[in-house]
C-alpha cells in the first residue's frame, strides 16, 4: 500500500514511521511511505507557504497554490485520483473501522495542516475525507497522520507476523483486552493469577473473557452498548455488578 504525506515537516513523519513494525513492512516493500515537502512546490520567491487570513484574526493560513501543486504532482505520479485525507480536529473521529476500511485502498494521500488552517478553496478541490484523532487540539497534522498510518498499516495483510496478528486484540471484538502476565510468577509480592498457571485452556479462555468484560465495564462502559455479547456475557456482567469478585467462579 502506498502512503503519500503532504507536509511542511517531512523529516518528522519519516523519522516517526521508519521504526518498529511499520519500518520493517516498508523495508519489505509491503508499504511505501513517501513524505512530500509542500515547500518544494511554492512559486513564492521567498519560499513562503502561508499568508495572513482575509478578514483578519490571529495566525497564518496555508496558501492554496503550494498545497494544490504538491497534491497534483502526487496524483499524476499515482496516475489517478485517490482518497485524500485532511487531518483536522473538525473531522470525523478516526476509529478501528476506518483503519480497516483505508487498508483496502491501494494508495492514500494525507494532508497535514499547520498554523490556523489551510485555504478552504484547495480543501474543496482535493480532500475526500476530513479526519480527526480525538477531541483535543494539536499544533499540526503530522502526529495524527502518523497515528492513522500506523493503525491502517497493521491492517494491511502481511504487515503483522502470524504471531502478531493471531492475538485477539483490544477493540477487535468490541471489548478491551484482558490483562497479560509474564515471568516471574511472583513480582513485588504479587502473584500471577493461578488460573493462568493451571494449563486448563477452557478455563483460561473463560477467565480472559470475564476480565475483558470487567475491564470494559470499568473503563469504557460506552463500548458495552455495541459489543457483541452472548448470554453468558450478560449473565456474568449482571452477577459481577451485584456481587463483585464473587461472580468469577460462578
Ligand atoms: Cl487530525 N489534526 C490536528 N491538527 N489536530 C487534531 C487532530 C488532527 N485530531 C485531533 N486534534
Amino acid at each position: 500500500m502506498d502512503f503519500y504525506i503532504l507536509t511542511l515537516f517531512p523529516e518528522m513523519v519519516k523519522q516517526g514511521l521508519h521504526t518498529s513494525i511499520i519500518g520493517r513492512a516498508a523495508e519489505n516493500g509491503l508499504l511505501n511511505i513517501e513524505a512530500v515537502n509542500i515547500r518544494d512546490y511554492t512559486l513564492d520567491k521567498h519560499k513562503k507557504t502561508d499568508d495572513y487570513p482575509y478578514g483578519g484574526g490571529a495566525g497564518m493560513v496555508m496558501s492554496a497554490q503550494p498545497v494544490y501543486d504538491a497534491w497534483k504532482a502526487v496524483t499524476e505520479k499515482i496516475g489517478r485520483r485517490v482518497r485524500t485525507v485532511y487531518a483536522t480536529p473538525q473531522g470525523e473521529v478516526f476509529r478501528q473501522e476506518h483503519a480497516k476500511e483505508f487498508a483496502g485502498e491501494d494508495a492514500v494521500i494525507f494532508l497535514c495542516g499547520h498554523y490556523e488552517g489551510v485555504d478552504e478553496r484547495v480543501l474543496e478541490e482535493i480532500v475526500t475525507d476530513y479526519v480527526s484523532i480525538g477531541d483535543y487540539v494539536l499544533t499540526g497534522g503530522e502526529l495524527p497522520v502518523m497515528v492513522m498510518i500506523d493503525a491502517i498499516s497493521r491492517m494491511v495483510p502481511g504487515v503483522l507476523s502470524n504471531e502478531e496478528s493471531g492475538r485477539t486484540e483490544s477493540l477487535e471484538n468490541g471489548l478491551l483486552e484482558y490483562p497479560q502476565y509474564t515471568r516471574p510468577v511472583e513480582w513485588n509480592g504479587k502473584r500471577v493469577p493461578e488460573i493462568l498457571l493451571s494449563g486448563h485452556h477452557a478455563n483460561v479462555e473463560k477467565w480472559r473473557r470475564q476480565q475483558s468484560l470487567i475491564r470494559t465495564a470499568a473503563r469504557r462502559p460506552d463500548l458495552l452498548e455495541t459489543a457483541d455479547l452472548c448470554n453468558d456475557d450478560h449473565k456474568f456482567l449482571s452477577l459481577y455488578q451485584k456481587q463483585g469478585a464473587d461472580a468469577y467462579n460462578k
